[in-house]
């Protein structure tokens, strides 16, 4: 399999990278280091609707600078590689059309839920990371594991384990924090970018919903509510709602946290739980991830939606 995605990156004339919606360090880590092997023939396509939405934190990676809007791709592709996106769903609008009428599509993906959307499909339930799994397929191939792939890689690890702290970090995702540190990159100076970098409105944004946050089922369920106008009022865009889920369930005794957020299409809700399966909840609402770590969409109204999350999370405590 890993010579099969080898040999159709090799005949391909151009490649399209496309991360996940919101994207984050894994996508977009595995994105740039794919970018960095393949060459000039590879674009990456960001699913953002302006630049300005650009998560700031990752553009240290390499390539990701020049990656595109859906509105600056030519759709002149023979190959198009999906990299930690767990469902088509989670690629959108045009770029699916995109993926569904190239000859040649590759999923690389880490996601148990992935039931392997394209014509080629690399899933490892087990790895951490999709950059983990993109290193595998490296390592089998005797890639060379440049500097600026190992940046791009660690970053992938570093941020989809939580720095090193989630039950996906393995023996085997150390070993290969440690082959990628060898090859001289800081990884010091990429933690820091990826989490000593945020903007001042983003902390003010979370301590705001994290004061706002409410208890339930004698404080094993906690959650926070993303209006449109806390949104406004911020000026937050997706990247300031990362982390608040993990602060939410790192409290004393909860057993799943939920963050809502009020979107156009429904309500959009992380779950993180200690011990509890998330995707026990996300299946009953077409959602899915990990085990600690889940999401869906709701199409009814935020406090709607809560009601609905409460009952199907008290089935499990
Ligand atoms: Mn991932």
């Amino acid at each position: 399999m890993e010579r099969e995605i080898i040999n159709s990156i090799k005949k391909s004339s151009r490649v399209l990278i496309i991360t996940h919606v919101n994207p984050d360090g894994d996508t977009l880590g595995t994105a740039s280091a794919l970018r960095s092997y393949i060459g000039k023939k590879a674009d990456i396509l960001v699913q953002i609707k302006n630049k300005t939405q650009f998560p700031k934190m990752y553009e240290f990676l390499p390539h990701i600078n020049s990656a595109l809007l859906l509105s600056e791709v030519k759709n002149d592709y023979d190959l198009v590689i999906a990299v930690d996106v767990a469902s088509i769903d989670r690629i959108i609008e045009n770029a699916r059309k995109i993926f569904e009428n190239t000859k040649n599509t590759i999923v690389i993906d880490h996601h148990k839920t992935n039931k392997g959307y394209g014509k080629l499909n690399y899933i490892k339930g087990e790895l951490s990371s999709a950059s983990e799994v993109l290193y595998e397929i490296f390592k089998k191939e005797n890639i060379k594991i440049t500097k600026e792939i190992a940046t791009a890689l660690y970053c992938g690890i570093l941020t989809d384990t939580g720095c090193f702290k989630y039950e996906n970090t393995t023996p085997q995702t150390f070993k290969i924090a440690s082959k990628l540190a060898d090859t001289g990159i800081i990884t010091s100076e990429i933690a820091d970018f990826c989490y000593s970098n945020k903007p001042k409105n983003l902390i003010l944004f979370q301590n705001y919903l994290v004061s706002n946050a409410k208890f339930h089922s004698n404080d094993k369920i906690v959650y926070t509510l993303i209006t449109k106008e806390i949104i406004k009022k911020y000026n937050a865009t997706d990247e300031f709602t990362e982390g608040i889920c993990e602060t939410l369930r790192s409290i004393e005794d909860i057993e799943i946290a939920f963050v809502l957020k009020e979107t156009d299409s429904g309500t959009k809700v992380s779950i993180r739980t200690k011990d509890l399966d998330a995707t026990k909840i996300t299946d009953k609402f077409k959602g899915g991830g990990h085990k600690r770590a889940a999401g869906c969409t709701i199409k009814l109204e935020i406090n709607e939606a809560l009601k609905k999350l409460i009952i199907q999370a008290q089935t499990l405590l």
